[in-house]
């Protein structure tokens, strides 16, 4: 990245949010990092506007995860030979980096899971079945995902919990003032979204988390979205649990985090049994390790591991607010043009978004959209988003979303306008 130089399309997004800081910020350089992206599709350039559904993986991360395979690679925490050590310490090095990246005290308050998923229903039935009882209240909002949504519905059917639900205004804002009436001395656990996956608001999580804890009630943050935009801090938010998969941070499917502060974890029984999580067993009894082995059992994913903490690092390089701006200019750029289009209505325009724009066609179903427009080598997600309740909310089956990353480009904006043009040519 050194001698960067300021292409014309990104000094435009260097004046529009007068940011100084971004001016090095070389998105061609920055391209050349992803091997994937320099290919064609159907005769076109691919470009890559699906990255909230999951992102592209930069060579430093490949090459992480190849080096682990053909140098070091062996089981880890179990064996004394020297490969073993090599492995384990890279497992743990890559815990430490996931620790940095967020902010947190400890790597302890580290657990590696298989994603933001898992996090959320470990979070569900291991605190949940530990410490909720039928009546008390866990609030979401409206624009969950399902993986927020379904794992409090399978606890409410075992325990009896009342989920109840945060409205959001038209513009896709969170309603703090009902969420404040909602939040009672029967509030127990507040379970909330970052960023909005298929909206791109962004919530004002540390208000929400203040307010959480002010009515006694703990928080679990849904980070899935906000891992890739934003720098996080987990102490600054005094989130106690907080979670994102590492496949949306550019690092490999099959890996995420669930960060909890520690008193907590170690406060919960553990989720799954096996290998690995424990201290002592017999056939009476077995007793556990601390976090967060105890939520561990078996195998880890030792090479996605490495990959995730070569990807934070990756991320943390490049630098988060220089990452965000830049993303942030691509955004309101994409809004500018497409609202241009007769016919585009964009779903989502809360004062605060993040780098994902959802929009329906009044000529085209969204599928269609999303068809037509990969022929033109452009990548979106179209569907629901696993967010059925917020698409009843809006009144659409589905929407088109075009969600961008670190190293989209203002052309890539202009190749999906024009490939919209193409749609409301070909279905009026
Ligand atoms: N959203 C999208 O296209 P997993 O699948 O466990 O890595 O992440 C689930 C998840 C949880 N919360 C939010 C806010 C998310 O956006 C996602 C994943 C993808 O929007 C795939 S459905």
């Amino acid at each position: 990245m050194s001698g960067a130089t300021l292409a014309p399309q990104d000094a435009a997004v260097a004046t529009s949010i007068g940011d100084n800081s971004i001016a090095s910020y070389d998105v061609e350089a920055v391209r050349r990092d992803f091997p994937i992206l320099g290919q064609e599709v159907y005769g076109k350039p691919l470009v890559y506007l699906d990255n909230a559904a999951s992102a592209q993986k930069p060579a430093v991360v490949i090459d992480s995860m190849r080096e682990t395979m053909e140098t070091y690679y062996s089981n880890v925490h179990r064996g004394l030979h020297r490969l073993s050590q090599l492995s384990t310490d890279a497992f743990e090095a890559a815990r430490d980096k996931v620790a940095g990246f967020i902010n947190a005290e400890s790597s302890d308050e580290i657990v590696f899971l298989r994603g933001a998923t898992e996090a959320i229903n470990l979070v569900a039935f291991s605190y949940g079945r530990a410490f909720l009882k039928a009546g008390d209240e866990v609030l979401i909002s409206e624009m969950e995902h399902h993986a927020n949504i379904v794992p409090w519905q399978l606890l409410r059917d075992e325990t009896g919990i009342v989920i109840k639900v945060v409205p959001i205004d038209d513009d896709g804002n969170l309603m703090l003032e009902t969420y404040k009436e909602l939040l009672s001395p029967k509030t127990k656990l507040v379970a909330m979204t970052h960023i909005s996956n298929a909206l791109g608001t962004i919530v004002p999580i540390k208000e929400v988390i203040r307010l959480a804890h002010a009515a006694g009630a703990k928080v679990l943050v849904d980070g899935c979205q906000a891992g890739p935009h934003m720098k996080i801090d987990v102490r600054d938010l005094d989130a106690d649990f907080y979670c994102f998969s590492s496949h949306k941070v550019y690092g490999p499917t099959g890996i995420g985090v669930l960060y909890g502060k520690l008193d907590i974890l170690n406060s919960m029984p553990p989720h799954h049994g096996g290998g690995e999580m424990i201290d002592r067993v017999t056939f009476e009894k077995t007793t556990y390790k601390e976090a967060p082995h105890r939520f561990e059992p078996g195998t880890p994913a030792i090479i996605e591991a490495i990959g995730f903490g070569a990807a934070v690092d990756y991320v943390k390089n490049l630098g988060q607010e220089r990452i965000a701006a830049h993303e942030h200019g691509l955004m309101a750029y994409a809004t500018e043009r497409m609202s241009e289009i007769e016919g585009v209505r964009i779903i989502g325009q809360a004062q605060e978004k993040a780098s994902i724009v959802s929009f329906v066609m009044d000529s085209a179903h969204a599928h269609d959209i999303g068809t037509i427009i990969d022929r033109a080598g452009v990548a979106v997600r179209a569907g629901h988003h696993c967010a059925q309740p917020l698409m009843a909310r809006f009144e659409v089956s589905a929407t088109a979303r075009a969600s961008f990353g670190l190293y989209n480009t203002r052309a890539e904006v202009d190749a999906l306008v024009a490939a919209l043009y193409k749609v409301k040519e070909l279905l009026g």
